[in-house]
């Protein structure tokens, strides 16, 4: 099948050279070769262009879920085909015709029936609850375009929170908050965000402890690994799950790196309350901590290899400083408590000997921790990654062959080869304007919207929450991500409007007063980088089908605001999607030049249908992360204030916060197996990313059969816990805490360890009575059972990873669950 031969397809084209008809110097090479002949000739003189023909068959895109083929058919996506680099292809692509398709697609702009009647402010008790006009798109601009002229000089930028944190969909030019964040800095300023709900803990404290933040930082190359890791410790990792998607289009080389690891047969170690896919896949030993102790089982750890006399004292002295600081606290001299293996095992109930077993193995072999992120989203979240840092210093294998530590190798591929060629920018937000307000740590929001004038720790610095009128979404859902859902939906109606942009009937559109529909990213063109770590590839992503019902492009929508506050021009820099798109693919493709990497002009690589795959050179294969550090540490000092890593950091310890000390320590959490809200909540919760799906995306998809129980988001119980309250495998369960109540289905199982449950986050939020706080969530948001509090002074991360719960089966009818419904009269 050729490219282009079907009326969508063709209309994508049209506009395209139509776009590109205004570049004068562009010749219009599509017409004059036959695609596949042209496709062909260009692959065979430049490598790194790669043909799909002749296996091509439709149109290619992607997402985060991976790149691959659209097959469209009358104008509507009927399937899809990965690319053949993809060495692992997800499942998930195969939802991209449904997510086009949806049932509870966003058809026309949409305003809340009191907000339009009686103006910002009404009745925002009604949200979540409220009827629903709809409006023309002439109206919805004005109504979008007269709030930000509103808020902006009664109240100032401060006024308006437009940070929108999210996860949106793959292209750097339609990028939904980027593109929201650039009205926002040319209209006057915003409010922002500081740090992401991924790493929010781990950043900040990495970047003290290693002087980078590590977490989102190329690992040492997975060849390197599989050929000389003896040992692998999965802390808290189920990488099978978490690869599968990724911020860019992953090149999925991630999963080849584990499934090298199984062939070779390396020995691994999972530590985790649950024995996750990834620990199945590599067959590993289990050892299953009680919830949210794994700080404790470290200092175990670290206490057995002191005594052993297995750390190594000459790494610590050259490469580390303040370790004698920790050492003091390590072996109680601080406070007259040793951590030894034996008050390890009282708190994170694996027993002294399988820790101080855990030590000497470590120390024995070459060993490779790689540690996930579940660990720091909690309530002192910054202390494991200080910790394990610490205990990868003692062991001293930071730095060689496979040795070491890394806390990316679960995230889109790290440990992927760095690729040779060039990197695509996306369009920019614009400078930000003098006096622009400061950020607010991003998972702050619903304290900072609900106590204005509230003035917090953050970092060494105090945050002042300023007064929220307007709060601006476009790309993300936090009525999923935000912990504590039941407090959010009180802090949310405290601002006077809220403005969402969305291709879906979320739970945060259906708590907005304006919904505006957007495009799918399979209904415009863009371009992605593929793969985070290698910047392997650069994909094209052609619009497949046209925009549904009245969807617009995030850009677009953004562009008739600009017009109406006057600004267009400066918006649009004179530019439409096409000449956005070429001129980020010269620039890349520039710099891919400098690399000496020939690409050829944008219209053919365009028109082509095809991708770019750029070289790895050989060295990159064997990169070792801090391999130059340690080879010279004062010619390749790290970051920090010593230059070395810092198991003690004054900065920290001058900050004097009660809640972070000056080196890694163990705290109570506010919630956990032994503390005062246990007698009667006794379970322990654990919300991991879902396998079929990415966040809460996806979630209105078939793939619900797959992993749904009852109808609802599936709770894992082990068969003690459930016997305990008479639940069979399959019933429904109400799980509960002070804070919410769900409806899950159970799904029995020894994977988890007794005392620990299993709710996957992104279930979208469905209350049993719209707009009552507490209400029962009929699909299972586990976010109802989370707290809301920073994990602590220094970072303010959220602390989605941890609650005490309980559970009970189910009474009564079953009420329906109305997740993906759409409102009445939308
Ligand atoms: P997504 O489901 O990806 O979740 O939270 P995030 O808000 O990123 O939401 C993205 C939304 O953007 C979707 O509703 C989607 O339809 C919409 N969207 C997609 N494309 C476009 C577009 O082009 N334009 C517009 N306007 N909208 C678009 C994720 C967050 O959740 C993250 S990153 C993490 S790591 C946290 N994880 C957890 C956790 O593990 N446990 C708990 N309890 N809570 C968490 N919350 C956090």
């Amino acid at each position: 099948m050729t490219l282009f031969n079907d009326k969508t397809a063709n209309l994508s084209r049209r506009r395209l050279l139509k776009g590109m008809g205004a570049c004068a110097a562009l010749p219009l090479l599509g017409g004059l070769f036959p695609k596949s002949a042209l496709a062909n000739a260009i692959s065979t003189a430049l490598d790194q262009f790669t043909t799909l023909v002749p296996a091509q068959k439709g149109i290619l895109t992607g997402a985060h879920w991976g790149a691959f083929e659209a097959i469209v058919e009358d104008g509507r996506m009927v399937r899809v085909q990965p690319v053949a680099d993809d060495p692992a292809p997800n499942d998930l692509i195969d939802m991209a015709p449904y997510q086009v398709h949806a049932k509870n697609r966003i058809k026309y702009p949409m305003v809340r029936k009191s907000w339009l009647e009686h103006g910002p402010g009404a009745s925002p008790e009604l949200r979540g609850a409220d009827e629903w006009v709809r409006v023309s798109w002439d109206q919805a601009i004005d109504l979008v375009a007269g709030e930000i002229k509103r808020v902006q000089s009664q109240f100032g930028p401060q006024a308006i929170h437009a940070g929108s944190y999210g996860w949106k969909s793959v292209g750097l030019f339609h990028n939904s908050r980027t593109l929201l964040h650039r009205l926002m800095n040319l209209s006057g300023g915003f409010t922002g965000y500081a740090g992401d709900y991924s790493t929010g803990a781990a950043q900040v404290i990495m970047s003290h402890v290693m002087g980078s933040i590590e977490v989102y930082e190329q690992q040492t190359a997975w060849p390197n690994v599989v050929e000389h890791a003896e040992l692998v410790v999965l802390w808290g990792v189920n990488a099978q799950v978490t690869l599968k998607n990724s911020w860019n289009m992953p090149d999925h080389e991630g999963q080849a790196g584990f499934q090298a690891l199984k062939e070779k047969g390396t020995r691994v170690i999972s530590i985790d309350p649950v024995y996750n896919e990834t620990a199945k896949l590599l067959g590993a030993e289990w050892l299953a901590p009680n919830a949210y102790t794994d700080v404790a089982m470290m200092l175990g750890v670290a206490h057995s290899l002191y005594s052993a006399k297995k750390h190594d004292q000459a790494f610590l002295d050259r490469y580390t400083s303040g370790f004698d600081q920790f050492l003091d606290y390590l072996l109680g001299k601080t406070d007259g408590q040793p951590k030894s293996a034996e008050w390890a095992a009282a708190i994170c109930g694996v027993e002294a000997g399988q820790i101080t077993q855990l030590a000497l193995d470590m120390a024995a072999k070459r060993t490779m921790i790689m540690a996930g992120w579940g660990m720091q989203r909690q309530h002192h979240g910054e202390q494991p990654n200080w910790m394990l840092v610490t205990l990868a210093a003692m062991l001293g294998q930071i730095g060689l062959p496979g040795g070491g530590f890394g806390f990316s190798y679960h995230y889109s591929s790290g440990g992927s080869p760095t690729a040779k060629g060039g990197i695509l920018s996306g369009i920019s937000a614009g400078d930000a304007p003098k006096n622009s307000p400061a950020p607010i740590p991003v998972a702050r929001i619903a304290d900072c919207l609900a106590n204005p004038g509230k003035t917090i720790d953050f970092n060494g610095r105090k945050v002042t929450y300023p007064d929220i009128k307007l709060v601006y979404v476009a790309g993300g859902n936090p009525f999923h991500h935000h912990q504590d859902t039941n407090n959010l939906l009180q802090a949310w109606r405290r601002p006077e409007t809220v403005i969402v942009h969305e291709p879906y009937w979320t739970a945060t559109a259906k708590h907005a007063d304006i919904v505006l529909p957007v495009t799918t990213s399979y209904e415009r063109n863009d371009l992605e980088m593929g793969g985070d770590y290698s910047q392997r590839y650069v994909f094209p992503m052609h619009q497949c089908v046209p925009p549904q019902f009245e969807a617009r492009n995030d850009f677009d929508i953004f562009r008739a605001v600009a017009a109406k506050l006057g600004m267009e021009e400066a918006y649009t820099e004179g530019k439409d999607e096409t000449l956005w798109l070429k001129q980020m693919y010269d620039a890349m493709a520039l710099q891919a030049r400098g690399a000496k990497v020939a690409l050829p002009p944008f219209t053919m690589f365009w028109e082509s249908n095809n991708y770019v795959r750029f070289p790895v050179p050989e060295a990159n294969k064997q990169w070792i992360r801090h391999g130059d550090f340690r080879e010279n540490p004062l010619l390749n000092p790290l970051g920090t204030p010593s230059g070395k890593i810092e198991i003690f950091s004054n900065t920290i310890a001058r900050m004097g916060y009660a809640d972070c000390a000056g080196h890694a320590k163990w705290f109570e959490p506010k919630e956990w197996k032994q503390g005062p809200a246990a007698a009667q909540y006794p379970l322990s919760l654990n919300t991991s990313h879902p396998t079929q799906r990415l966040h809460s995306q996806l979630d209105n998809t078939p793939l619900r059969d797959k992993f749904a129980v009852a109808d609802r988001e599936a709770i894992m119980i082990h068969p003690d816990d459930a016997k305990a309250r008479g639940i069979a495998d399959g019933d429904l369960v109400r799980a509960f805490n002070d804070r919410g109540q769900i409806l899950v289905g159970a799904l029995i199982s020894k994977d988890v360890r007794p005392g620990v449950v299993r709710i996957c986050e992104g279930a979208w939020f469905d209350p049993a009575e719209p707009g009552k706080v507490g209400a029962l969530c009929k699909n299972g948001n586990v976010n109802c059972l989370t707290f809301d509090e920073g994990s602590s002074s220094l970072a303010q991360g959220n602390c989605g990873h941890m609650a005490q719960l309980q559970i009970e089966k189910f009474a009564g009818t079953a009420p329906a669950n109305t997740a993906h419904a759409v409102p009445a009269n939308a």
